[in-house]
């Protein structure tokens, strides 16, 4: 019974990194399908290490208008059956997630790869690719923000073209419409159309008290 007790006290300490199915959990977040070493059925061995180091926080956004988060980039390439470290550093005070969709079901539960952390912070995982050319879609998706900004792609091989609405990359699919586009420019014009209304209204004051009097 003793040798009992001293075994679970001993084992305690794993039970604090968790690992529930394919997720691996603590206090700070959450990585979901880490895959190190399955490989995809299409390839024969890993072709190359790549590692990636994703910055995600608000101060990315800067020169995006009406965009709140973002990734420091938002696009990448790697060659088909690719292991991709990933090392995702949280530098806001709320939770973001790196998450990419559409890797094979039969490995990847849902076909997803996940790094969730809860606030500033920054942990390491990998995933391998398989061998086709495909674009695959990442994002956070905390509600909002991937409309807010959050969103990327990571092309295998040749990929299978661009994502919509990735900032910087392409186009809007909804593009964010303002009355007044608050630049430099926008402001002079205003400042030159208020002059020449003033001196309009003035010049026709002035025919006015002409005609009067
Ligand atoms: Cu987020």
């Amino acid at each position: 019974m003793k040798a009992f007790t001293l075994l679970f006290f001993i084992s305690l300490p794993l039970f604090a990194g968790m690992n529930h199915g394919g997720m691996i959990m603590d206090d700070s977040g959450m990585i979901m399908n880490h895959n190190p070493d399955v490989l995809p059925k299409d390839c024969p061995k890993i072709s190359k290490d790549v590692d990636i180091t994703i910055h995600a926080g608000h101060q990315y956004t800067k020169g995006f208008a009406g965009k709140m988060f973002t990734y420091d980039k938002r696009d990448w390439q790697v060659p088909g059956c690719a292991r991709v470290n990933v090392t995702f550093i949280n530098e806001d005070d709320i939770r973001h997630q790196f998450m990419i969709h559409g890797l094979p079901g039969y490995m990847y539960p849902k076909g997803m790869f996940t790094i969730e952390i809860y606030g500033k912070g920054q942990k390491t995982a990998s995933f391998i690719v398989p061998s086709r050319d495909y674009t695959y879609y990442i994002h956070c998706e905390v509600s909002q923000h991937t409309e807010k900004g959050m969103k990327a792609q990571l092309k295998v091989g040749e990929g299978s073209g661009d994502l919509d609405s990735i900032l910087g990359l392409t186009a809007a699919l909804t593009p964010d419409i303002y009355p007044i586009n608050n630049t430099q420019i926008t402001w002079v014009s205003l400042l030159i159309s208020f002059v020449v209304g003033v001196v309009f209204i003035l010049y026709l004051g002035n025919i006015l008290r002409i005609k009067l009097s």
